[in-house]
């Protein structure tokens, strides 16, 4: 992995099938990467744990998500995938980082007020130091970008800014990350209620598509998603923000720009674009289901694929981990 080209770093939590904002704003993107820069891609269980889980769900999970991300196009020649946990050095950095986090800037994080807000009978000190650990995902193979939606930008920003308090207190060790936003799909938001993020732990079922949903189920719930009464497919996120929703969906998976997108659906119903939308949702994920059902079934390669992530990502976070220690005094013999 000791390459000119730039790295590139991502995870997604094993909380349940993705949804359409995962692949929109993420998953989808992570391979396209793949020739440009050095990516690592990595299945981040010690996340989901910040949120109580099943553990044999979770397992299960971490199989399904690792399925995913490579029948989404991740190729384990070019990229690194691996399961967090598998690493240990996630969690050792992560500790000499919360040395160098403050409570007040963790405080502030919009995921820890919403998911405390959330889960109310279970506000754990994971929950709150969650960015720390992820900044040590990200700090640990000298990241340059990180390929993530938008409700992940602040998360980045702060990797960066602990990164630069290690730098200023410690010399130059880490490399400053950035994060990279699409520019069209970054927030998908709830069918259901199109001011709030379409996510997987939504208690409503329709305000949400997984990658998983059959063309039928996809097509019901575009059928059924909440827009406005005026009939007129217009982007205008403030005042229409389910139509500029659909229309930022339809946009990503067809490549029409808003204009183009007005003008087809010109004079028709909300009927006739939902159908369009979801119909080019289906027609998207059929290839990526197909081959999801292929991985998943295969347990021995997704083993020896992700064995030998992890081997690979533990060889570049290990000469890391020994840097950070030494940089702050701890006794190496
Ligand atoms: N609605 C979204 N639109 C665009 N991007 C999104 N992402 C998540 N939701 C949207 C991006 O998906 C990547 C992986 O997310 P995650 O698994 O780390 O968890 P999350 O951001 O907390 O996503 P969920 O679906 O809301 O999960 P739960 O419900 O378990 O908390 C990230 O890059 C994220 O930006």
């Amino acid at each position: 992995m000791e390459t000119q080209k730039k790295r590139v770093f991502s995870g997604i939590q094993p909380t349940g099938a993705f949804t359409l904002g995962n692949y929109l704003g993420a998953v989808r993107n992570w391979p396209l990467l793949q020739d440009e820069y050095d990516c690592i891609y990595c299945v981040v269980d010690q996340h989901a744990i910040t949120v109580r889980q099943t553990p044999a769900d979770l397992r299960k999970k971490t199989y399904e998500a690792a399925a995913m991300l490579l029948a989404s196009g991740i190729d384990p020649q070019k990229s690194l995938l691996f399961v967090q946990s598998h690493v240990p050095q996630h969690a050792q950095l992560s500790w000499v980082l919360s040395c160098n986090a403050q409570f007040g800037e963790l405080s502030r994080m919009t995921q820890f007020k919403d998911k405390s807000a959330k889960h109310a009978d279970n506000i754990n000190t994971g929950l709150f130091t969650y960015p720390v650990l992820m900044a040590a995902d990200i700090l640990l193979y000298g990241t340059h970008y990180v390929p993530v939606g938008g409700d992940q930008k602040q998360h980045v920003e702060l990797a960066r800014d602990i990164a630069q308090r290690f730098n200023n207190a410690y010399s130059e060790t880490f490399v400053l990350p950035e994060p990279m936003i699409p520019k069209v799909g970054a927030r998908i938001m709830s069918l259901q209620e199109p001011t709030k993020k379409m996510s997987k732990s939504d208690s409503n079922e329709k305000s949400f598509v997984l990658m998983t949903d059959s063309a039928d189920v996809i097509m019901k719930k575009f059928k059924s998603a909440v827009t406005d009464s005026d009939g007129i497919v217009r982007y205008d996120v403030e005042n229409k923000p389910g139509i500029s929703n659909l229309m930022g969906i339809y946009s990503v998976m067809t490549g029409k720009t808003m204009a183009d997108i007005e003008k087809e659906f010109d004079g028709q119903g909300y009927g006739t674009f939902k159908t369009a939308v979801a119909e080019s949702v289906i027609t998207a994920l059929k290839p990526v289901q197909d081959e999801y059902n292929r991985i998943l079934a295969d347990k021995a390669y997704l083993e020896s694929t992700l064995k030998d992530g992890a081997q690979k990502a533990q060889y570049v976070a290990n000469k890391l981990v020994n840097k950070v220690y030494r940089k702050v005094g701890f006794a190496q013999f």
